[in-house]
C-alpha cells in the first residue's frame, strides 16, 4: 500500500478549492452579501449536482441503490429548500440560510473554514469518476470484463495474463456489437468553451431549446463564474440535418468551465496549453469557442490546439453583440433603440451589422454573431433581442450538419480511451517481469564493458514475450497496413508490424539534430551502440532461455577482475530502472499502435454495413 503523501493531498485540495470556486462561496458565507448573490451561488451548486445525478441515472436506474447518488440527492434537496427560504429576506433568516448552506456542502461536524465545500467537492469528484466508469462499461462491456479479470489476477510474473492479442480481439468484438446494434445511440458531444462569463452557458441553454429557466436541465448562468467543471446536457430533440430531414443525430452539449482571465501565468502558451488540457479531458467532437471581445493571441492558440492537436472541428461565435449594436445605434441615430421608429431601425441596421462583422472578422473563418441572453437588463436590449436573433439559426444549422460527420470520430475517441485505460491499468504493472534476477545479472555483468547491457537486452525480449509481441501478432497487425509517424514510437517492438512514416520536420528530429551538434548525442549513442553489440549475438541469445540466459552472463565472467561493489550496485539499479522504463515505453507504443488500428476496424465495420445495405437494397429490387 503506497504511503499517503500529505503534501500532495494538500496541494490537490487547494487546487480543488480554486477549481470549484469555493473561495467565492467562503467569502459569501463570512461577509455581508446581497441575498440574490447568495441565492445564485446556491442555485449553481444545486444545478451542478443535479446535472451529475441525471447523467449518472443514464447508466444506473433510479430504483437501484447507489450510495453516492443518494448522498448527492439529499444535498440537492437541502439546497432547494434553502433557496426557497432565502426569499423571506429577513436578516435572521439569511443568517440561518448561510449556516444551513455551509452545513449542506461541508463534511458534517467540521467547523474548520478550510473544509467549507468539502462534501460538495467529494460528491462531484466521485460522481464524475463513476460516470466515466459507467460510460466505459456500457459502451465496451467486453473490455470492461477483461479489465476486471486482469485486475484481479495474482500479481506475479508467471501469472501475468494481459496479452495484446486478447486486447485487440476484445475491442474488435465490442466495436462489432456496437455496429450491429442499430438502436444503440452514441450522442455526439459538442463543447462550448471560452473565457469566463462570455455567455457560454446561456448559449448552451439556447442550443438545448430551454424555455423556462426555473426547471431542471438548465445550465447555470450568472454574472459571476458559475460553471466549475464540464456539465453535460442531452438535447431532448435530436439534431436534424437541414439538407436531409431524415438524418437525425442525438447530441449532448457540454458546458465547459471558462478560462479565468485573472488566473494567468503571464505566458499565453502555458495558459493556452492548460486550458487545452481541460478541453481534451472534456472529450468533445466539436468545440464552439465563444468570445465577447476581440479574439486574442491565447484564443488563437486554442483554435490551433483544437484543430491540430486534438484534431477536432472548431466554430467561432461572437456573443453579446447586442451591447455593441445598441451603443452604435445610439451614436448613429441619436435616440435609444426602444424610442426609435421602425424606419430608423431599418435604416441603421445594415451599417451596424457590417461594422460588427468587420470588427470581429477572423482571417479565413466564419464568425457567427449571437446575443442569446435570457434576461436582457434594459428595455432597449429586450426589444432588440425579441426581434433579432442575429446568426443563431445559421449557427445551429451548420452545427447540425457538422454533427453528422462526427459519429465515427466519437466512437473512435471512446474506443481509444477505453483501450488506453485497460493498457494503463493492466499492462503497466511492476510485476510484468521478475526484475530481481535481471538486476543481479546486470550487477555481476558490470565488470566487463557493455556486458551489463546483455541482461537489459534479455529483459526487453522477455517483456515482449510476456505481452505477446511475436511473429503471429506482427502478421496479424500487418494485414491492417497501419501507418505511424516515426517520432511517436519509443521502442522498436512494433516497427516490423506497422509502416513507420519518417517526418523530417518534426520537433523530435530537430531536437536530435540540436543535441548532436552540442555533442549530447554521445550520451544517447551509448545505449544504441551497446544495443547493437548485444544484437550481434541474437542466435546465441535465442539458444538459451529464461533465467539461464541471464545468469550465464555473470557466471562466465569475473575471473581475475576486481569487482567494484559500487559499479555493480549502480548497474543493478540502472538495469531495474531500464526495465520499468521499457514497460512504460512499450505501453505508450501500444497505445499509439491501437489508435490507427481502431480506425481501421471502424472503417471495416462501416464498409460491411455499407455492403449489407447495398445487398439488402439489391435483394429488395430483385
Ligand atoms: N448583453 C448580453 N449579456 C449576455 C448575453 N449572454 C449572456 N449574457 C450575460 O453574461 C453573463 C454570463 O453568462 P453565462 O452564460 O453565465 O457565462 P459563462 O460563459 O457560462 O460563464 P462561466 O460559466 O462562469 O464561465 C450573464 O450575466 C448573462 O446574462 C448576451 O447575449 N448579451
Ligand atoms: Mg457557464
Amino acid at each position: 500500500m503506497p504511503k499517503r503523501d500529505d503534501l500532495l493531498v494538500e496541494q490537490l485540495w487547494n487546487e480543488a478549492i480554486i477549481n470549484y470556486g469555493i473561495k467565492q462561496t467562503r467569502q459569501l458565507l463570512s461577509n455581508e452579501c446581497h441575498p440574490t448573490v447568495l441565492k445564485l451561488d446556491i442555485d449553481c451548486r444545486q444545478r451542478h449536482l443535479s446535472n451529475l445525478i441525471s447523467i449518472h441515472s443514464r447508466y444506473v436506474h433510479w430504483m437501484e441503490f447507489n450510495e453516492i447518488r443518494l448522498e448527492a440527492e439529499i444535498v440537492v434537496s437541502q439546497l432547494s429548500r434553502i433557496i426557497e427560504d432565502i426569499n423571506e429576506e429577513t436578516n435572521a433568516q439569511i443568517k440561518k440560510c448561510k449556516s444551513d448552506y455551509r452545513n449542506s456542502i461541508s463534511t458534517p461536524n467540521d467547523d474548520d473554514d478550510n473544509n467549507v465545500g468539502s462534501l460538495y467537492i467529494r460528491l462531484c469528484e466521485r460522481l464524475l469518476l463513476e460516470i466515466t466508469n459507467l460510460e466505459f462499461r456500457r459502451m465496451f462491456p467486453g473490455m470492461h470484463a477483461k479489465m476486471i479479470e486482469w485486475m484481479h489476477e495474482p500479481g506475479s510474473e508467471d501469472k501475468f495474463q494481459p496479452k495484446i492479442v486478447d486486447l485487440i480481439g476484445t475491442i474488435k468484438q465490442d466495436l462489432k456489437d456496437l455496429w450491429s446494434n442499430s438502436h444503440f445511440e452514441v450522442p455526439i458531444k459538442i463543447g462550448v468553451v471560452g473565457y469566463t462569463s462570455v455567455g457560454k452557458s446561456t448559449l448552451v441553454n439556447r442550443f438545448l431549446n430551454v424555455g423556462s429557466l426555473a426547471g431542471d436541465g438548465v445550465a447555470p448562468m450568472s454574472i459571476d463564474k458559475s460553471t466549475y467543471f464540464p456539465l453535460q446536457y442531452d438535447r431532448k430533440e435530436p439534431l436534424i440535418d437541414p439538407d436531409n430531414q431524415n438524418r437525425k443525430t442525438a447530441v449532448t452539449f457540454i458546458d465547459i468551465q471558462g478560462r479565468d482571465r485573472d488566473r494567468s501565468s503571464g505566458d499565453s502558451q502555458t495558459d493556452a496549453d492548460r486550458y487545452l488540457y481541460e478541453l481534451c479531458k472534456a472529450d468533445c467532437d466539436i468545440y464552439v469557442i465563444v468570445f465577447d471581445d476581440e479574439l486574442c493571441d491565447e484564443q488563437q492558440k486554442w483554435i490551433d490546439g483544437i484543430e491540430q492537436k486534438l484534431n477536432r472541428k472548431c466554430i467561432l461565435v461572437r456573443s453579446k453583440v447586442d451591447e455593441y449594436y445598441l451603443s452604435k445605434f445610439k451614436t448613429l441615430s441619436g435616440v435609444f433603440y426602444a424610442l426609435s421608429t421602425p424606419e430608423q431601425r431599418q435604416q441603421f441596421e445594415p451599417n451596424i451589422l457590417q461594422q460588427i462583422r468587420l470588427n470581429n472578422a477572423v482571417k479565413n473563418r466564419l464568425v457567427y454573431l449571437v446575443a442569446p441572453d435570457y434576461e436582457p437588463s434594459t428595455s432597449d436590449a429586450q426589444l432588440l433581442l425579441k426581434h433579432n436573433q442575429f446568426d443563431f439559426s445559421r449557427l445551429f444549422d451548420d452545427l447540425s450538419r457538422l454533427a453528422f460527420t462526427a459519429r465515427n470520430s466519437r466512437i473512435h475517441s471512446l474506443a481509444q480511451r477505453a483501450v488506453a485505460r485497460v493498457i494503463n491499468i493492466c499492462f503497466r504493472r511492476d510485476y510484468v517481469l521478475n526484475v530481481l534476477k535481471y538486476k543481479i545479472a546486470a550487477g555481476i555483468g558490470s565488470i566487463i564493458p557493455f556486458a551489463d547491457q546483455y541482461p537489459r537486452y534479455l529483459s526487453r525480449e522477455s517483456i515482449r514475450d510476456v505481452f505477446g509481441i511475436d511473429k503471429d501478432l506482427c502478421q496479424y497487425l500487418s494485414q491492417y497496413q497501419l501507418e505511424i509517424s516515426e517520432y511517436k514510437l519509443q521502442t522498436s517492438s512494433f516497427r516490423d508490424c506497422v509502416k513507420v512514416k519518417e517526418e523530417q520536420n518534426h520537433g523530435k528530429s530537430n531536437a536530435k539534430t540540436v543535441g548532436k551538434s552540442l555533442g549530447t548525442a554521445v550520451v544517447a549513442g551509448v545505449t544504441t551502440a551497446s544495443d547493437d553489440i548485444v544484437r550481434a549475438f541474437p542466435s546465441a541469445a535465442n539458444a538459451m532461455n529464461g533465467a539461464g540466459r541471464v545468469t550465464i552472463v555473470g557466471a562466465t565472467l569475473g575471473v581475475g577482475i576486481v569487482i567494484s561493489a559500487a559499479v555493480c550496485a549502480w548497474s543493478a539499479h540502472s538495469c531495474g530502472q531500464h526495465i520499468f522504463s521499457y514497460i512504460q515505453r512499450i505501453c505508450d507504443d501500444l497505445i499509439q499502435v491501437m489508435d490507427p488500428l481502431i480506425v481501421a476496424i471502424i472503417l471495416q465495420l462501416e464498409e460491411r454495413v455499407g455492403n449489407n445495405n447495398v445487398s439488402s437494397s439489391e435483394d429488395n429490387t430483385s
